[in-house]
């Protein structure tokens, strides 16, 4: 499914290791009152059940807000859901098989650290790439980091929308400036926040003026 280029400025990744006072559902809500652009459910833990209450409880949200919501890995839950597609990475199923099981009307998003990996992707039938880690981040092991002369030339080189990710604050984005780079992925920057929608609502500022920039 071709996506708005737009839908990626500000890309929130949930981790419900970040939920203390707020379910994860309210703290969603306060992230798209914000106003997040784009949504994905990363959800490593939570056995099948629970996970699928989650992800239609998020559903409804997202469909409310009219923002496009995918899955993390989880084709299974993504259709039972009724997500809109789902983000796999370069260890999960090929983006082929994927596409082939939800069909051309899903979103798919793929994780990319280099062009090859971009190339393949957008070839295989990717919607949109995340590109990352930008910094370091403790929020998911074993990342590398890509540099910003590759992050370039991906953006260069495909012609599918990318963000990207990892370690991305409202303080440090100033490197993506003249990446290319259609947005921002964050999961700490919004859902560690005190103040999720106002932390939202400034990322979304900074990601206007670095991509204006
Ligand atoms: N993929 C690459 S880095 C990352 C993921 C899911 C984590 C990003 O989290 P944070 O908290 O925004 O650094
Ligand atoms: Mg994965």
């Amino acid at each position: 499914m071709n996506i708005k280029a737009s839908d990626m400025t500000l890309y929130a990744v949930t981790d419900a290791a970040w939920t203390g006072e707020k379910t994860l559902t309210e703290q969603t809500e306060e992230a798209m009152k914000g106003g997040i652009t784009f949504l994905q459910l990363r959800e490593k833990h939570l056995p099948e059940a629970a996970f699928l209450k989650e992800a239609i409880e998020i559903r409804d949200l997202a469909r409310k807000y009219q923002i496009p919501f995918v899955i993390n890995d989880n084709i299974e839950i993504a259709q039972k859901a009724e997500a809109d597609g789902v983000h796999v990475g370069q260890d999960d199923m090929p983006v082929e098989e994927v596409r082939q099981i939800l069909g051309p009307d899903k979103i798919i998003g793929v994780s990319a650290h280099n062009v090859e990996e971009a190339v393949r992707a957008e070839q295989g039938g990717a919607d949109y790439l995340g590109v990352g880690a930008v910094y370091p981040t403790s929020t998911k092991e074993n990342t590398s980091a890509v540099s910003m002369e590759e992050m370039k030339k991906i953006c260069q080189t495909v012609s599918i929308p990318v963000v990207a990710i990892g370690g991305i604050k409202k303080d440090n984005m100033n490197v993506l400036t003249g990446t290319g780079v259609d947005g921002i992925a964050v999961v700490s920057a919004i859902f560690a926040a005190k103040d999720i929608r106002k932390a939202a609502r400034e990322l979304l500022e900074a990601v206007k003026e670095m991509k204006a920039e």
